[in-house]
C-alpha cells in the first residue's frame, strides 16, 4: 500500500513508513492465502509484487529491512490492500522462523540479497551470510513450520562464472569467480538438498542479467543511462561535464528486462514439478555496445579512440570532448568475461519468452533517465 493509503489497523495508519511487525501481520492476515516476497525495495522484488497483485488473488507480504533513510521508491506506486510491508532481515534466523511459523505462507519468494558482485570482494562474509546462510535459515523454517510452502531462491548466471561453453544452459557446471557467485552456488546446493531430502518444492532458477528503470545506480546499465542523461543535459545547456567512468567495457552480458523475468519465476514456481530453469534473452552484448547505444538513443554521436586503459568514447564531431573513459578502479579482482544464456528449456516447458528486446530495454532506460 502506498504512502498515500489511508489504511488503519488497530488505530495505526499503515503505510510505507509504518512497516508491520510479525504480530500485527498475523492479526491482519489471519486465514489469508499469502505469498512472502523479500527484497521488495529492490528491482525484482518490486516487479514481483506488481505481477502478483495483477495476476493472482494472493495477499502479498513484502519483506523490508529497517533502514534509517526512506528507500521505498520502487514500491511507492503500489496502492492495494492485498499488499503489506513486514519488517524482515535476512540475517536474523529467529525472525525468519517466526515469520514462516506464524504467517503460514503458500509461497516464499526470496529476492533479497547482497546483489552487487563488485562489493562481494569487499564484504565477502556479509555476502555469504546474506546470500547463503540465510537461504539455509529459510529452508529450515519451511521444513519445520510449513513444508508445503513453495520456495523460490534467486539464482544467477554468475554461478557459471569462468564459463566452459557457450551458450550456458541448465547443465553448465558451477564455476563462480566472485564471493557473490560462490554464495549463490552454495544456496543452490542447499536448495537442492532440501528439495531432495524433504520433498520441499524449493527451486533456484539461473537468471541472466535483467535490468530496468528500477535498476540500482551502481549496476553498469543504470550507471550508463543515468550518466548519459546527465551528459546530454550538460551538452544542451552548454555546461562543462565530467565523463562517465567505467571499468571493463569488453565484458559481455545477456541482458533482458526484469518485468519479463518475474513472470518466468512465477511460471517456474507453478510448474507441475520443482524444476530449475535458465532465463535469458539468448543474446549477448558488450558493455561497450550498451554505451554506444545509450548515447545514440539520447541523440549523441560518439566514436572510440585509444586502447586499453586509455580508451575513450568522445563526441564524433568534437573529439576533444570525452563522453566516457576508463577508470581502473572499476576493474574487478576476477571477471566473468562472457555470459550468454540458452533458455530454450524454459521456453519449451514453461511457455515462457522474454518480450522486451535489448534495443527496447536500453531505450526504456535512457528515456526514463532523460525524463527524470
Ligand atoms: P536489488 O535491486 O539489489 O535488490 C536487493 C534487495 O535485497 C533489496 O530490496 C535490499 O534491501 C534487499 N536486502 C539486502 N540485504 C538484505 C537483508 N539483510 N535483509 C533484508 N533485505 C535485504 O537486486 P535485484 O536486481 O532485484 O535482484 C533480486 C535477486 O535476484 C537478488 O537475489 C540477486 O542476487 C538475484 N539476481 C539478480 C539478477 C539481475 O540481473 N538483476 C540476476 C540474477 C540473480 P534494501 O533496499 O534495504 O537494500
Ligand atoms: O552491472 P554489473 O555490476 O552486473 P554483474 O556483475 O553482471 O551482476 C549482475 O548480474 C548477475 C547475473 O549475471 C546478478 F546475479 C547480479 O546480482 C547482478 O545483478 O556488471 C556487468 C559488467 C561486469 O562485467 C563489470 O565488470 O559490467 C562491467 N563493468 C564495467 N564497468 C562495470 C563497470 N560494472 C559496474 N557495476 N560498474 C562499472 O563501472
Amino acid at each position: 500500500m502506498n504512502k498515500n493509503t489511508q489504511y488503519t489497523y488497530m488505530g495505526k495508519k499503515i503505510d510505507n513508513a509504518n512497516v508491520l511487525n510479525i504480530d500485527e501481520a498475523v492479526k491482519l492476515l489471519a486465514g489469508k492465502k499469502l505469498c512472502i516476497v523479500t527484497g521488495v525495495t529492490g528491482q525484482d522484488g518490486s516487479f514481483m509484487v506488481d505481477y502478483l497483485l495483477k495476476n493472482t488473488d494472493l495477499y502479498v507480504v513484502g519483506g523490508v529491512r529497517r533502514l534509517s533513510v526512506y528507500n521505498h521508491i520502487n514500491i511507492s506506486h503500489i496502492d492495494d490492500e492485498r499488499f503489506v510491508l513486514l519488517n524482515f532481515d535476512l540475517t536474523d534466523s529467529h525472525s525468519i522462523s517466526r515469520i514462516v511459523e506464524k504467517l503460514q505462507p503458500e509461497y516464499f519468494i526470496n529476492l533479497a540479497a547482497q546483489s552487487f558482485v563488485a562489493s562481494s570482494w569487499d564484504f565477502a562474509r556479509q555476502t555469504w551470510a546474506t546470500n547463503s546462510t540465510s537461504v539455509l535459515d529459510i529452508l529450515e523454517a519451511i521444513r519445520l513450520h510449513k513444508p508445503d510452502c513453495k520456495m523460490y531462491q534467486a539464482g544467477s548466471s554468475e554461478e557459471f562464472g569462468d564459463v566452459s561453453y557457450v551458450p550456458q544452459d541448465e547443465k553448465h557446471p558451477l564455476k563462480p569467480r566472485s564471493p557473490y557467485g560462490a554464495s549463490k552456488a552454495a544456496a543452490r546446493q542447499l536448495t537442492k538438498v532440501y528439495r531432495e531430502s524433504y520433498g520441499i518444492f524449493a527451486i533456484q532458477g539461473w537468471l541472466f542479467n535483467h535490468e530496468s528503470e528500477r535498476r540500482g545506480a551502481e549496476f553498469v546499465t543504470r550507471k550508463i543511462t543515468k550518466n548519459v542523461a546527465r551528459i546530454r543535459n550538460s551538452i544542451r545547456t552548454g555546461e562543462k561535464f565530467t565523463p562517465l567512468e567505467l571499468g571493463n567495457i569488453d565484458a559481455k552480458r545477456d541482458w533482458s528486462h526484469a518485468e519479463d523475468f518475474v513472470e518466468g519465476i512465477w511460471k517456474m514456481l507453478n510448474h507441475k514439478e520443482p524444476k530449475e530453469y535458465v532465463l535469458s534473452s539468448n543474446e549477448t552484448h558488450t558493455v561497450r555496445e550498451f554505451v554506444e547505444k545509450a548515447f545514440s538513443l539520447a541523440g549523441i554521436d560518439g566514436e572510440w579512440a585509444g586502447e586499453g586503459v586509455n580508451e575513450k568514447f568522445a563526441l564524433k564531431h568534437k573529439p576533444e570532448i570525452t563522453l566516457m573513459n576508463i577508470n581502473e578502479k572499476f576493474y574487478r579482482p576476477a571477471e566473468v568475461d562472457l555470459l550468454l544464456g540458452d533458455s530454450s528449456l524454459a521456453r519449451k516447458e514453461l511457455n515462457w519468452m522474454p518480450k522486451i528486446s535489448f534495443e527496447e530495454l536500453v531505450k526504456k532506460m535512457v528515456e526514463n533517465d532523460l525524463k527524470n
